[in-house]
Order: structure tokens, then sequence, then C-alpha cells
């Protein structure tokens, strides 16, 4: 076999090295100077490659398959604006800890600071907001480099995954020499052969091993009793916390994205606490593990005059109104087996029963409605079958908290609670495999329609809520206060979403009511492909269905003894 020219070496060994280290799926927005790297990615047999045009999107898309499968995936962007354009979801990958590796191509040396053109100061340019950074400069011939090449991918991923601080996104600056496609002479630049061996470790081993110990539990000075958890987002093993709440007699009050729901859990707090913490629910300890959200009402358990405990395994300061007494860095669920379980099951019984009451009474309101509204579209989705249920910021998620009752696995980007990225987050992260639904407002989904411009769709079924613009500054102040309201805030695009669908090649439809989206989604998810269903709602209708469900929460609160 001929050697390869430097550039297409230095690519191939980085594309190689980065599969020794699991990952197998790179998402590429097309550009020259990145030319070898794409190449090199589409060329390795285990590696899958996606190409989506537009940066910003193609790093949500990147995002959106780390965050559901856990394994960093690589976003590959030119150099220029090119890359700037990761910066978001770079933004979301650093406060989600998601390992995320962003590699971009960059010009030699000598074209730097000259006015070369699309060349921009690259290095670096995410600034804090990645685990790490580096610029591997163009290849040289006379410098046998394998080992520095597979060193540094090495590095990235495990950075990417948490060794020495927490996992999160990473960026690679690599420099390619022209040409930049595998031959000597591409007809405006010459290169000799790379002469030195390009193999890696043998049996396809990476270049380094890493492994980190996994942390126990800290011992906590606190005066014990009837506990209670409230669990966000965070790096916890779901099952192992719920046993050691179980141990406890503690209840466990679960967020949507904790992992948690489909066990035994409150599911209802959000409406339980709609006036203040009822006072047969109230908690001699509250233990925080992960992010907490979206619900505001948590607020009224965490201000509790009652040690306030903060558990984090990557030490993350998830303390937003500073109620925190205790901040510990230690695994969840190791930290509790030091506790000592209640004296009896007396708060666990009586969150489990408010809790079950609580769903009834909003079941019973919910289900005597056919009319579409945030509400009562997301427990339609709780009622169908599936895997997994991408979730768009603004009200999508409030509604998922709230009412989706199922064992399905709910992410969303709530890290930085941007409405940006996506269609390719749920794109990247249904290419993961399991059947998955995504739920957006109408203003989130136009707002990463160009994540539709993609290769290949993966299998998802997109349900968009129309209100005709931003529905949740109606819950605001602004709805009472601010001149301009509609233009300025709701921002109604007078777009018809069937058509933009079309446009893109989905198959869109348009469904009336619950019971259309009830009797539409089994079949959609089960035929494959990638479907949009259009579901109009009214502001106003929304609005006193989410008061109504708030009068049942109080009347059911008002019963709790
Ligand atoms: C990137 C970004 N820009 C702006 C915002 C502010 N914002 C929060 S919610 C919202 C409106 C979202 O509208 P839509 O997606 O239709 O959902 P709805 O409010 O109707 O539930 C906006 C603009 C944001 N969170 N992220």
């Amino acid at each position: 076999m001929t050697q390869p020219n430097p550039s297409t070496a230095q690519a191939r060994v980085i594309a190689d090295e980065l599969h020794r280290h699991g990952v197998d799926h790179v998402v590429i927005s097309p550009g020259s100077r990145s030319g070898a790297l794409a190449i090199a990615f589409d060329e390795h047999p285990g590696i899958t490659t996606r190409v989506v045009l537009d940066e910003r999107s193609a790093a949500f898309h990147a995002l959106g398959r780390s965050r559901a499968g856990g394994a960093p995936t690589v976003a590959l962007a030119t150099s220029g604006t090119a890359l700037a354009n990761h910066l978001p979801a770079v933004v979301e990958a650093d406060l989600s800890l998601i390992p995320l590796v962003l590699i971009s191509a960059d010009r030699p040396p000598n074209l730097l600071h000259v006015g070369a053109n699309q060349t921009i100061e690259q290095e670096g340019i995410f600034g804090g907001k990645t685990r790490w950074s580096c610029t591997i400069p163009a290849a040289e011939i006379g410098l046998d480099l394998n080992a520095y090449w597979r060193t540094t991918v090495s590095q990235a991923v495990a950075r990417a995954r948490g060794h020495g601080a927490r996992p999160g996104p990473v960026h690679l600056n690599v420099a390619f020499r022209e040409p930049t496609v595998p031959i000597a002479d591409d007809g405006r630049s010459r290169a000799e052969p790379y002469p030195f061996a390009i193999e890696g470790r043998p049996s396809g081993a990476p270049w380094q091993q890493h492994a980190r110990a996994r942390p126990g539990g800290a011992r906590l000075s606190i005066e014990e009793g009837y506990g209670l958890v409230l669990a966000g987002e965070g790096d916890f093993d779901p099952v192992e916390l719920k046993e050691a709440a179980d141990r406890l007699l503690w209840p466990i009050l679960a967020t949507a994205a904790s992992g948690l729901r489909g066990l035994d859990v409150v599911t209802t707090y959000h409406h339980l606490l709609v006036a203040d913490v009822p006072p047969i629910l109230r908690p001699d300890v509250v233990v925080t593990v992960g992010r907490v959200g979206p619900s505001d009402r948590v607020g009224s358990l965490t201000s509790l005059s009652v040690p306030q405990v903060q558990i984090d395994r990557w030490g993350a300061w998830n303390d937003p109104r500073r109620h925190s007494s205790h901040m510990i860095q230690a695994d969840p669920a190791a930290t509790l087996e030091h506790l000592v379980p209640a004296g009896d099951s007396r708060l666990l019984d009586s969150w489990l029963a408010a809790d079950a009451t609580m769903r009834s009474a909003l079941d019973e309101r919910l289900g005597g409605e056919r009319r579409a509204t945030g509400p009562s579209v997301a427990r339609a989705l709780g009622e169908t079958d599936h895997d997994l249920l991408v979730t768009a910021s603004s009200m999508p998620i409030r509604d998922v908290d709230a009412h989706f009752v199922g064992g399905a696995r709910v992410i969303a980007n709530r890290g930085a609670s941007g409405i940006d990225g996506f269609v390719s987050t749920a794109l990247g992260a249904a290419s993961v495999g399991p059947r998955t639904m995504a739920l957006a407002g109408d203003l989130s989904w136009l707002h990463d329609a160009g994540g539709l411009v993609v290769d290949e769709l993966a299998d998802v079924v997109f349900v968009v809520i129309d209100n005709g613009g931003g529905g949740l500054f109606d819950l605001l102040p602004q709805a009472e206060h601010a001149p301009a309201f509609e233009r300025l805030f709701v921002a109604p695009h007078g777009l018809d979403l069937h058509r933009l669908g079309s446009a893109y090649n989905l198959e869109v439809s348009v469904i009336e009511d619950v019971d259309g989206l009830r009797s539409s989604l089994p079949a959609r998810l089960g035929g494959g492909g990638a479907h949009v269903l259009v579901v109009p709602v009214d502001r106003e209708t929304d609005l006193k269905a989410r008061r109504a469900l708030d009068d049942t929460a109080r009347a059911v609160c008002a019963g709790l003894s």
C-alpha cells in the first residue's frame, strides 16, 4: 500500500484512535480544510457519519446522541465561522456534563494572522466552557507523530468523559496542509508521502487506557429523621438511589429527567406544592440530587428551615435559590447508605397517598378534556408505548414534568434551557436506536428547522404544539405589563408548519384533538421514518386548562390530612 500524504495520515490516525476510544458516530458539516478528516471518518469501517449542513445543528445532533447513548460523539467543522456555530451546543454540554468532542480544521501557521481567507483565531475559541482544548499542528514530513496524535486523542476523549474534572465538551483544533484529499497532487499543491508508520496498538486497543475510581458515599453531619429526596437530572444510578431511599423509608420526588420515573416515586409534586408544603408532607431533612427543574414550586421545600443537603458526584453547585446548608461531592446513593432510617414510614406513606390522590384528580380533569392543550398532549404521550421522549424547553418540559406518566426515558437540554438545537438533539438521540418521540413548541421547532438538512433522518415522531408563538410568556408578568406583548414576546410567526415540514420531505399530519393524537401515535412510531404531528393549540384554552388544574390541585391539598 502506498503511504498516504501527511494530512491524510494525520486524519486517519485521529479517526482510528477516536474509534478505539469508543467513538462510533461523527456528525460532519461540509468544508474543504476539514476534508481529510471527513474522508477518514467516512472510510473508517467502525464509524457512522451523518452530514448536517448547519454547524449549530450538527453540534446539537452530536450532543443529542451523546446524551441518549452516553458515549462521546464527534462534531466536525471546517475553519472560520463554521466552528463558531458549535458554541450553543458547547454551552449546553458544559452545563449538562455531556461528553462531546468538537473538532475543527485549521490552517497551518504560515496562513494565520495574515488575512488568509476563512481564517480566524480558533485555538481555545470556547474559552472555559471546554474541559480541555488543544491545537494539533499540521503534519510534518520529517517528524514521526503517530504517538503524539494518538495520545492527544486519548487525552481528549478521557477528558470528555470526566478524567481530571467532570464530563463535558473538548475541542481539538487540527491544522492541515493541502492536499486535504488522499492524493499526492491535487492540482494546486503537492505533498511527499508521509514516511512513518501510523498503526495503533495491536488488537484495536486504545493507545492509552483510562480508568477512574468510583466515588463512595460521604458521611453527613446532620440531624436525621423523616427525610425526602428531591431528584433531578444527574450522574447517579436511579435504581441504587431508589433502594437507598426505600431503606430509609424516605419518599423520592422525581423530576421527569431524573431517570426515576416508572419506579414507585412521587411525580405530582408540582401540583402538591401549589400552595406551599402541606403540613402533613413536611420533612425533617431534604436531600437534593442532581439538577432539579423545571418546577419553581420545589422552592417551597428547599426553603424549609431543615437541613438542606445537595449531593452531586461531580461537585456541581446546583443551588439556584441558595437554600443548601450542605454541599456534598460524593455518590448520592452511597451517601444515603450511611444514614439511619426514619422511625416509621409515616412521611413516605403520606407522600405516596397524596401523590396517588393528586394523580387521579389531575387525570380526571384531563380525561374529560378532548381539546388539545399542553398538559393533555403530555399526558397522551405518556399513554403511548415508546422508549425515549426528547422534550423541548419552555412549556413542553414543564408539561411533561407534571403530566407525563410512563416508563419512557425523558431527556431535555436543561443545562442552559435553550430553545435552540431541538430538532437536531432529537435526531441525534433517536440515532441511538430507541423508539423516540420528541415534543416541541412551534418556536423551538422553527428555531432549528435547519437541523432537518441532514443526509439521513432518524426514526422519530415529532409532536409540535402550534400555539402560534411562545405560550410560556402568557404565564409571565410580561403578559400583563409589557407593551406590544404579542409581537415582542409571543412572536407569532404566521407560518404553515404543515407546508414547512413537507418542504423538508417529512410526513406531516395536523392533529385536531387529544383522541386524534392518541390514535395517531402508535402507527407513526411503529412504522419508522420521521413524522411530524402538528397539534394546533389555542393559547386562551391552554391557559384556562392550566388554571383549572391548579384549582383542582388546591382542592386536593386542602383535603390532605
Ligand atoms: C436560544 C433561546 N432563545 C430564546 C429563549 C427564550 N425563550 C424561552 S421560551 C421561549 C418561547 C418558546 O416558544 P415555543 O417553543 O413555541 O414553546 P411554548 O412557549 O409555546 O411552550 C423563548 C423565546 C431561550 N430559552 N433560548
